[in-house]
């Protein structure tokens, strides 16, 4: 190897990946000290530590798919209120969202998400509330599908293992199924890596507000093979780490939905890094805690 191209691969490893969106923005990632860690109890209380100015809301969402851009109608869709947070010795990223909807679609006939014929082809994933979250932990700009036409073995092997992608049902399908990764590494549903908690009072169809909590596991390759294949990404303060999401409304339909509100305002975020959003995991708040907490 050259020396020009060794030190180009060092500089490409070190440097911020290529694009992101907003251009400019750079979010931030609330710390959780080991004490402050929300549980997974659909209660909203343990995020009420976080500072306003680590909370997104609609506004910083656009509407990419029917074009709709930022003609927000909070009659069909409120997004009241999202934030991320992080835990460094956990190693999660928490999320939370609050989102009120006049048709909550969280119901199916045929619930059969695990099936290989759905992690291909993607089949009876949509027609219900969806929260989609891809992260890009290394910054990489990595693709989340398309690695191989010809050869489904390889394509699944890569498929969420660079950037992982995730339709979480929001509320839970059938009451429990919340965690569709777009790939086959379906162990990282376990406790050990992904979790949730949510509130909702309504039937499906009915109008509400949902309040979600979740936390899951950064990696930087996701084995379908299992943990011990796999390589968890280690979260460190102040890094950027590439990261977005979109909220899928389906009011209309069972098998479609009808709007979809991405925080980068870009639709190519479901499957290229390189279209996420700048996260920062910002260190602890001392102010907040009154001591050194850690
Ligand atoms: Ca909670
Ligand atoms: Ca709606
Ligand atoms: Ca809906």
């Amino acid at each position: 190897m050259s020396i020009l191209l060794a030190l180009l691969i060092a500089l490409g490893s070190t440097l911020p990946a290529l694009a992101h969106f907003p251009d400019g923005v750079t979010y931030k990632i609330f710390q959780f000290p080991d004490d402050r860690v929300p549980k997974m109890d659909g209660k909203a209380e343990d995020w009420a530590v976080v500072p306003p100015a680590y909370f997104l809301g609609q506004t910083d969402h656009a509407e990419v798919f029917r074009g709709l851009g930022d003609d927000y109608d909070p009659k069909d869709l409120d997004i009241k209120k999202v934030a991320v947070g992080w835990n460094e010795r956990l190693n999660r990223l928490y999320f939370m969202a609050e989102v009120y909807d006049d048709v909550h679609r969280f119901f199916k006939e045929k619930l059969d998400l695990n099936t290989l014929y759905s992690r291909t082809a993607g089949a009876y994933v949509h027609g219900d509330d969806i929260w989609e979250i891809v992260i890009d932990a290394d910054h990489a700009g990595d693709k989340v599908v398309n690695f191989s036409k010809d050869d489904m073995e390889v394509e699944m092997r890569q498929r969420s293992a660079f950037t992982q992608n995730y339709h979480l049902y929001m509320p839970p399908l059938n009451g429990y199924y919340w965690h569709w990764l777009w790939g086959k590494a379906i162990w990282s549903e376990s406790a050990a890596y992904s979790g949730v908690g949510w509130q909702y009072a309504g039937e499906n169809l009915s109008s509400g507000t949902c309040f979600y909590e979740c936390y899951l596991t950064p990696f930087d390759d996701l084995n379908p093979a299992g943990p011990d294949s796999s390589r968890v990404h280690n979260l460190k303060e102040n890094a950027i780490i590439g990261l977005s999401w979109a909220f899928l409304d389906a009011d209309s339909s069972d098998t479609e939905f009808d709007a979809f509100w991405s925080l980068s305002k870009k639709m190519e975020m479901y499957c290229m890094g390189q279209y996420l959003v700048d996260f920062q995991l910002m260190p602890v708040e001392h102010g907040l805690f009154g001591g050194d907490q850690k």
